[in-house]
């Protein structure tokens, strides 16, 4: 009886090990394999130290995405109003792309210039307000597109 006791105790801690090393490997599964149109990965890691946010068109999954160095797809952008950020942007799909930064009114506020297969392009941004912004692509605004959020500097 107590053996068996020992036994279900060392099942227990081993599941209880998996569950903690699953919540990553679940939450990366269903970012890559999202065939839906508004997937949004929310990070901090757009953004790649000295104020560079670096935005590359992508094909995942058959379908064009804007993707960042860590690996977000459409991810939303942390910025803080009144830095200057420059935006990288690398093509390497075989279609042209285009950032376009626009207000909640749908004006635009920025934009790179178009960017054709194998090129890379950069620009300068600066938010003048804190709130949210919507960026997207020319070319495939249904599934390039995302959030750029502005907040207040410290
Ligand atoms: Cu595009």
């Amino acid at each position: 009886m107590k053996a068996r006791l020992n036994d279900l105790l060392m099942i227990t801690i081993l599941i209880a090990g998996l569950f903690l090393l699953f919540p990553g490997g679940i939450k990366q599964t269903m970012g890559q394999g999202d065939n839906n149109n508004d997937t949004a990965t929310s990070n901090a890691n757009s953004l790649t130290g000295n104020n560079t946010i670096v935005l590359n068109p992508s094909e995942v999954n058959g379908t064009y995405r804007w993707v960042n160095n860590s690996g977000g797809i459409n991810p939303t952008l942390d910025i803080t109003m009144g830095n200057e950020y420059q935006i990288k942007i690398n093509n390497p799909t075989d279609e042209e792309h285009e950032l376009i930064i626009e207000n909640t009114e749908n004006s635009k506020v920025a934009s790179s210039e178009e960017i054709e297969p194998g090129k890379n392009t950069e620009f300068k941004f600066k938010a003048d307000e804190t709130g949210e912004l919507n960026y997207y692509c020319e070319y495939h605004p249904e599934t390039m597109k995302g959030i750029i959020k502005i907040i207040e500097p410290m």
